[in-house]
């Protein structure tokens, strides 16, 4: 069997997964957010082996979720509210510096979620790009805006060195697995709203509970 990071990248499943993760009541189902990463992480994938260090940082961090998924105290990380009110009242999250609890589930989903943010820009950026932009360019921009402040030197160093190697913007589209530029730029317009909806509930939610810094 193949396994599911080997599967060819579909831009449309991302999206129909992020879709998935809102609930009626705008809380983020754990379960569709870590299938969305899964899917993004297959997208890395196929772009060449470079951007390993980054996947195998993205993968280690969705098999932590999908372990709290599927132990026995599951049914409290259902959505990302049910897991922040869980670990908090059970005092699982290091809140300041690390010490019992360094893979909470709080703690590592902030990690995927100030990744998420970086998404957001890239993909607007790819959004209202021209033939002739550089997706490097495109994806460093996004990365020293976003999770760069999160990262130190060296790995900042390794991202924007690893940028460069980023096929260029028709490529790039290829690999989408879309279909022409029109339908990528048309997809693009669907998918940034949603992630951005499922971006801004979360920073809402960490906001609230004081834990956007979490070590
Ligand atoms: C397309 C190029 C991808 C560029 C991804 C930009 C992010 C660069 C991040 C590089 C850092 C990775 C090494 C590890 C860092 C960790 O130290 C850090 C903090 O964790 P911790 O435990 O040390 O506190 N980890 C992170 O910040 C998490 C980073 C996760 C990045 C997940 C990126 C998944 C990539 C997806 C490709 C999407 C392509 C978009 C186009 C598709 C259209 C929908």
């Amino acid at each position: 069997p193949v396994a599911a990071e080997d599967q060819k990248f579909c831009l449309k499943e991302v999206l129909d997964t992020f879709k998935l993760c809102l609930s009626e009541n705008k809380e983020v189902y754990l379960e569709h957010y870590v299938a969305g990463w899964r899917g993004l992480v297959r997208f890395l994938n196929s772009l060449g082996s470079v951007f390993g260090f980054i996947s195998k940082d993205a993968v280690k961090k969705i098999q932590i979720l999908v372990a709290f998924l599927n132990d026995e105290n599951g049914s409290q990380y259902v959505t990302i509210q049910s897991m922040v009110k869980y670990e908090l009242e059970n005092e699982l999250v290091d809140l300041t510096k690390c010490g019992k609890y360094p893979e909470s589930g709080c703690r590592t989903l902030l990690r995927l979620h100030r990744a998420l943010r970086w998404l957001e820009l890239f993909l607007e950026r790819l959004r209202t790009s021209t033939e002739d932009s550089k997706t490097s360019v495109m994806c460093a921009e996004a990365y020293n805006e976003s999770l760069a402040q999160h990262h130190i030197w060296m790995i900042r160093k390794a991202a924007n060195l690893s940028f460069c190697m980023l096929p260029g913007r028709p490529a790039f589209f290829e690999v989408m697995n879309v279909g022409p530029p029109e339908q990528v730029l048309a997809m693009l317009g669907e998918a940034i709203p949603l992630i951005s909806e499922v971006y801004q509930i979360t920073e809402a939610l960490y906001a609230q509970h004081n834990l956007l810094d979490l070590p």
